[in-house]
């Protein structure tokens, strides 16, 4: 049999440890990484090369770089069922980002949102790297020749040029690279803001009211969503409901597992103020487990010390591969 019939799938997603991570990256992100590791090839990164395309004080670069990484295996990420890395301790990721730049249009890199958003965020730092942020995406996903990219819809775009990447580079230079699909949730994809739920949930936002943190304490998890903006309309349903008020059922029916039908069952005739008191337990005891076991894991640095070291052998013996046979197509003389 070839390799290819062989190799196991592969899949691979990173969190980026630019803040407090909220339930937007919990839910469209983390909490669907678990379920790949049965029958995938799962790698999982600390992405703290994207990170500093803002700028980030070092302190605390260092610790939420150990924070995602205990997240993740509080989460049900087992560190011997999958490769849980920190993505600069993987030199390749560098070498074939800038390689696949050169395989990368303006054009293409212009068109990003998130390009356009951050650029706007950050008017006095629009540097190189924010915009070609989706290239290094690309090389990190391409290193290990994923089929599959968990992620939450707002990395839809940034999916489908890291597609057209390898589908270029493969064209040009005989197959190289598994062109990957992206796996994105049914149910929280996009989770919004609770202060202005027609954005997205970000970890950056600096209003506290708008993101849930997965580690905020039960008490402020409840008390930021019963301040979560909805209307006075008192209507609890997903076709005719706002903005606000769909964010809410969406948050309450991945915590619970309800259909928006059993949703809108449950709290026919009843208020706001029970609904968002139900959003916000739910939320806090389908959190607890995760804020427990961090706590654990937290408190033992050397343990996360050696799955980083563990993770980096496994990923970078991986990754060199790729690159070396990028190289080699590329006409770069190996010695
Ligand atoms: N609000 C969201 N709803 C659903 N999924 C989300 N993700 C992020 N926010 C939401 C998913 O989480 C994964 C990791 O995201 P990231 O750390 O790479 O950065 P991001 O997408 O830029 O997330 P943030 O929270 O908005 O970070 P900052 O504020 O630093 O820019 C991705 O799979 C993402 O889709």
């Amino acid at each position: 049999m070839s390799d290819e019939t062989t190799r196991k799938k592969v899949a691979l997603s990173g969190v980026q440890p630019s803040g407090n991570l909220t339930i937007g990256n919990y839910l469209g992100a983390l909490s669907n990484f678990g379920p790949f590791t049965d029958e995938f090839d799962c790698y999982y990164c600390v992405a703290n090369l994207h990170s500093i395309t803002v700028r980030q004080v070092p302190a605390e670069l260092r610790r939420r770089t150990y924070e995602v990484l205990a997240l993740y295996i509080a989460c049900g990420l087992d560190p011997d069922k999958c490769t849980l890395f920190v993505q600069s301790h993987v030199h390749e990721h560098a070498e074939l980002s800038w390689m696949l730049s050169c395989f990368t249009m303006f054009g293409e890199l212009s068109r990003m949102t998130q390009f356009k958003d951050k650029s706007a965020k950050h008017a006095d730092n629009i540097n190189a790297g924010l915009f070609t942020y989706p290239v290094l995406m690309a090389a990190d996903i391409l290193l290990y020749q994923a089929d599959v990219v968990p992620i939450g819809q707002d990395q839809k775009q940034h999916l489908e040029l890291a597609r057209n990447i390898a589908d270029r580079f493969n064209g040009i230079y005989s197959p190289t690279f598994t062109v990957p699909e992206p796996y994105i949730p049914k149910v929280g994809a996009n989770i919004n803001s609770l202060a202005d739920p027609t954005k997205k949930m970000s970890k950056s936002d600096t209003n506290e009211n708008a993101v849930v943190r997965i580690l905020d304490p039960r008490d402020v998890i409840i008390k930021k969503f019963k301040r979560a903006v909805t209307d006075s309309d008192n209507c609890i349903s997903y076709n005719n409901g706002s903005d606000g008020v769909r964010n809410l059922m969406t948050i309450y029916s991945c915590f619970t597992h309800k259909s928006y039908d059993e949703i809108e069952r449950e709290f026919d005739g009843r208020g706001y103020g029970d609904f968002k008191t139900a959003v916000g337990e739910a939320c806090a005891d389908g959190l607890a487990d995760v804020q427990k076991k961090y706590g654990e894991l937290m408190a033992d640095k050397s343990y996360l010390e050696s799955v980083m070291r563990a993770g980096a052998e496994k990923a970078s013996h991986t990754a060199s591969k790729t690159v070396a046979k990028v190289a080699r197509k590329l006409g770069f003389v190996q010695i």
